[in-house]
Parts: structure tokens; C-alpha cells; sequence
């Protein structure tokens, strides 16, 4: 018995990318924390429900760290156990941005000595979306999470439409204000439909011809760069991303392409 413990923590310890498992005491012990609401009151046989549910989803030995009435007839429940699952970590690959993300002081003169006058962005939460803390933290000049919003940069002229801007109006005044880079934000994505919500805003935008002239860049909680590029985006920001990464990005975006532009002209 005291064998088996100790080769089973000398195991425990070992790092193995190809059965990648969360960590929560000691190493491959796939302790996770999950929570979730049941629509029923909160007593002894939701509890036990609780506990079955996480055991089909994969868990093993699962507590049920807490059960809290929201009213009479949903219970939020807050699960702690160990997954089952592994991932190969070898075998993930992403795309992402590939540019190294610099301050803003940095992308100011980035942009001063490359593009040589100040870019307009417009930026807005569009179709149905009312989220607009998204957006803010990209564009307010106050910024968000220490991390000052593009309306801060000298070198950018900011257009911050809010929220609930159809695509229409968000195009035409894109057109209006002759902007070099347009920003969307999709939070609510019930149903996919930020999907559709992105997928027409791109349609119109090729209708009107200005596809090629625009750097066109979204972002949200579910938005991903990989996502960004399957609906025809030049790129996409999720959480954890702030204006300093999305300002990087159509900086050298727009310089790489006047480059593009002045080799094609000689
Ligand atoms: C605040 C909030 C609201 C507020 C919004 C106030 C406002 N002025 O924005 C109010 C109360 C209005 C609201 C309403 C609704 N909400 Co709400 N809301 C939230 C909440 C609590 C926080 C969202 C937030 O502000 N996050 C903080 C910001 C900074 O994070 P972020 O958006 O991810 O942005 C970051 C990145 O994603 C990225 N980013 C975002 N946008 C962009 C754009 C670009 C260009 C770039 C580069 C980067 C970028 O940069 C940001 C900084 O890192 C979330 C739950 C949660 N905890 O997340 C629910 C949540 C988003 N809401 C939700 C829902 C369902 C709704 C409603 C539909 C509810 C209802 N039934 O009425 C309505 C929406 C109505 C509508 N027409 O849109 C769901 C969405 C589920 C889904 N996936 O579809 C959530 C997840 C709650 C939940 N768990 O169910 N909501």
C-alpha cells in the first residue's frame, strides 16, 4: 500500500503535454470548478442531481462546494472534482495575431515615421447588441484594466458610434468619416447570431466597394482571431485583449499594406 502511494505521487508529479490535465494540489490531479443553475429548489435530491450531473460530465469524486437558492425554484450549484479528460497539448494549434504588441507611445510614433498621419478608426457594438463595455474599453480614452483606449493616441482619430449601430448606419458613416479602420463589437452570440450579425456587416461592406480599403477587425468574449479570419475579418481580439494589441495591429496592418501599395506603384 505504501509502495503504491508513492509511485502514484511520483506519477503525479511528472509533467506529460501529451495527457495534459488541469492542476489543482498536485500535478495530473484534474481538480476543476464548475458552476452551473438547475431549475429546481434547493434541497437534498438537487443536490444529489447536481452531484449525478457532474459525474456524466465527466467528473470524478465531484462536491458540491455550495447550493444557493436564487428563488424558490432555481438553485446555483458550485461543483468541485477531478476531470477525467486529458488534452495532447502537442497537437493544438491556433491562429493567432503574430505581431508583438507595443505601447502606446511606441504605436504613436510607429504610426508618425510609417503611415505619416493620424488614422481614423470607427468602432461601435453593432446589430442588436446593447454591450458596450467592450467597445469602451478599446476606444475610451480612459481606457480599461490600466490600459489607456485608442481615443488616447495621438496618432488616432477615434469614432466611437455605441451600441446598437446597425451595419447599415455603421457603414455609411465609415464612408462618411473616410475611415482607415473599422472596430466591431459582438458580445451576445445566443443563437450564432453574431455570426450573421459579422457575416452581413463584411457582405456590405464588399457591396460598397470598400472591402480593400478598410482594416476591418472585431472582437468579443467568443471572438477569436480564428474565428475573425473564417468570416472574412483581417483580425479578431477575444478577452484578455486590450487597445494596445488592437492598435499594434492595424498600425503595421495599414503600413504593410502602403508598403504593399507604393511596390505595386514603382
Ligand atoms: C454588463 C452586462 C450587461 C449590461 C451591458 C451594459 C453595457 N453598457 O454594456 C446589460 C445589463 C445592458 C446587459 C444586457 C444583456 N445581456 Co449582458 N452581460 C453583461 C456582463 C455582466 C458583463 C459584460 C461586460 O461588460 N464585460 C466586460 C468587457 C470589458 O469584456 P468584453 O466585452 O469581453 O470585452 C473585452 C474583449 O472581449 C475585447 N473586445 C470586446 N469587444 C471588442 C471589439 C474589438 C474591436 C476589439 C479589438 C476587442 C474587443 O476587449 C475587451 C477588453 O479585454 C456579461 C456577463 C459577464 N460576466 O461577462 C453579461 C452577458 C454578456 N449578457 C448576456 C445577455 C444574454 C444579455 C441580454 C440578452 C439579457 C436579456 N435577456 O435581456 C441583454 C442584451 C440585450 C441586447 N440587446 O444586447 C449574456 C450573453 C450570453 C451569450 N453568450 O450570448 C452574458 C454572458 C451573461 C450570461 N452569462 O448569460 N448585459
Amino acid at each position: 500500500m505504501k509502495g503504491y502511494s508513492i509511485e502514484r505521487r511520483q506519477f503525479s508529479r511528472t509533467f506529460d503535454p501529451t495527457h495534459l490535465r488541469p492542476y489543482g494540489d498536485t500535478m495530473n490531479d484534474g481538480k476543476v470548478q464548475i458552476s452551473f443553475t438547475l431549475p429546481v429548489e434547493n434541497n437534498d435530491k438537487a443536490v444529489e442531481c447536481a452531484k449525478q450531473l457532474a459525474v456524466k460530465m465527466g467528473l470524478e469524486q465531484p462536491v458540491i462546494a455550495l447550493s444557493k437558492s436564487l428563488d424558490k425554484t432555481f438553485t446555483f450549484f458550485v461543483v468541485y472534482g477531478n476531470t477525467s479528460y486529458s488534452i495532447n497539448y502537442e497537437d493544438i494549434e491556433v491562429v493567432s495575431v503574430k505581431v508583438e504588441t507595443m505601447g502606446m507611445k511606441e504605436t504613436d510614433a510607429y504610426i508618425k515615421e510609417n503611415i505619416g498621419r493620424k488614422i481614423v478608426v470607427v468602432g461601435a457594438s453593432t446589430g442588436s447588441d446593447a454591450h458596450t463595455v467592450g467597445i469602451d474599453a478599446i476606444m475610451n480614452m480612459k481606457g480599461y484594466a490600466g490600459h489607456y483606449g485608442l481615443e488616447r493616441y495621438e496618432m488616432i482619430e477615434a469614432y466611437n458610434l455605441g451600441s446598437q449601430v446597425e451595419n447599415i448606419d455603421f457603414v455609411r458613416t465609415a464612408i462618411e468619416l473616410k475611415a482607415d479602420v473599422l472596430l466591431v463589437s459582438q458580445t451576445v452570440t445566443q443563437k450564432d447570431i453574431h455570426i450573421q450579425n459579422l457575416t452581413q456587416l463584411v457582405e456590405m461592406i464588399e457591396a460598397e466597394g470598400i472591402r480593400e480599403k478598410v482594416v476591418l477587425i472585431c472582437g468579443g468574449p467568443r471572438v477569436s482571431h480564428q474565428l475573425a479570419k473564417e468570416l472574412g475579418y483581417d483580425a479578431g481580439f477575444g478577452s484578455g485583449k486590450f487597445a494596445d494589441d488592437a492598435a499594434t495591429f492595424l498600425a503595421k496592418e495599414m503600413a504593410g499594406r502602403l508598403q504593399n501599395n507604393s511596390e505595386e506603384i514603382s
